[in-house]
């Protein structure tokens, strides 16, 4: 594939590196995405669950979602896409991994400059004293689990649609995205903002694009090289 080889030029003359991802850079870990037909859970669809509001009217409910997704992560793994996006750290490069995604799996793989814009399936927040809790254990006992502190309930330590970003992770990624002299932008169908946003951003600044998508997207008439295929397939082959 020549663009194949014209990405990894641009890779090796790229000291600063961001990588954009979400769910389908998980995809082939077995964690389905938001939008593709693997991606609904009980039939509902993501967007109505992921919301202050279904929180509020069914808290249970909503718990339920997020620990069955907690518990098909905790039995997966990062699979070789990411981590030859941990391996590029280690050939020098600046990388950024700025993710959509809540299931900690570049952390898994080894990456260690992570932004996660969207939060982490492994954290809670209280909704009584707003302490934030880090929690792993993949079956909860008790839904919806309660602070051991306040006694009140817990919330995902996630970001839903209608609520702001974590602002210190949101100007972290303008920043890393402003002094980026190429952006991956892998495994996202660009629909959720202020996330996408961030292509126009780096465009902007004078960073190359490729995008990683078996897809189109509304991305992609943004990027300079289009990789059609998984992420799991073209990272590896890019990093040789
Ligand atoms: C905000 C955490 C300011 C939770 C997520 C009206 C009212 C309020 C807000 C809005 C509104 N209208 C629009 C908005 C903004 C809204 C938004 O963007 N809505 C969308 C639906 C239009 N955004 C927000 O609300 C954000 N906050 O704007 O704050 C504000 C505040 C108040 C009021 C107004 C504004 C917060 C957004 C964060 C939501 N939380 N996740 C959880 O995970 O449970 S978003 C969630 O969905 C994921 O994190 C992810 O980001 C997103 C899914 O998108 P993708 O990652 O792109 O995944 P998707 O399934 O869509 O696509 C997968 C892609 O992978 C596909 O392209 C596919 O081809 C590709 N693929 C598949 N397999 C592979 C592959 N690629 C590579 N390899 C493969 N193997
Ligand atoms: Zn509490």
């Amino acid at each position: 594939m020549p663009s194949l080889s014209q990405a990894a030029a641009w890779l090796a003359s790229s000291e600063r590196v961001v990588v954009l991802t979400g769910a389908g850079m998980s995809a082939e870990s077995g964690v389905p995405t938001f939008r593709g037909l693997d991606g609904l859970w009980r039939n509902y669809n993501p967007l109505d669950l992921a919301t202050p509001a279904a929180f509020a009217a069914n808290p249970t409910l909503v718990w339920e979602w997020y620990d069955w997704r907690r518990s098909l992560v905790a039995a997966t793994r990062p699979h070789a896409g990411h981590l030859a996006l941990a391996q590029l750290e280690l050939l020098g490069h600046q990388v950024t991994v700025i993710t959509q995604n809540v299931d900690g799996l570049h952390h898994r793989a080894g990456s260690h400059h992570v932004i996660e814009i969207h939060g982490s399936l492994w954290r809670m927040i209280c909704t009584g004293c707003q302490q934030l809790q880090l929690n792993r254990q993949p079956r909860l006992r008790t839904l919806p689990p309660l602070c051991a502190d306040c006694g009140k309930m817990l919330r995902p330590g996630v970001v839903w649609f209608g609520e702001n970003l974590p602002p210190l992770a949101w100007e972290a990624s303008l920043e890393a995205t402003r002094e980026a002299a190429l952006l991956l932008v892998i495994g996202t169908s660009g629909t959720v903002y202020p996330a996408a946003d961030l292509v126009p951003l780096a465009r902007q600044n004078g960073a190359r694009i490729i995008e990683i998508n078996p897809d189109d997207t509304p991305l992609s008439a943004l990027a300079d090289l289009t990789l059609r295929g998984a992420a799991g397939d073209l990272l590896p082959k890019l990093l040789q």
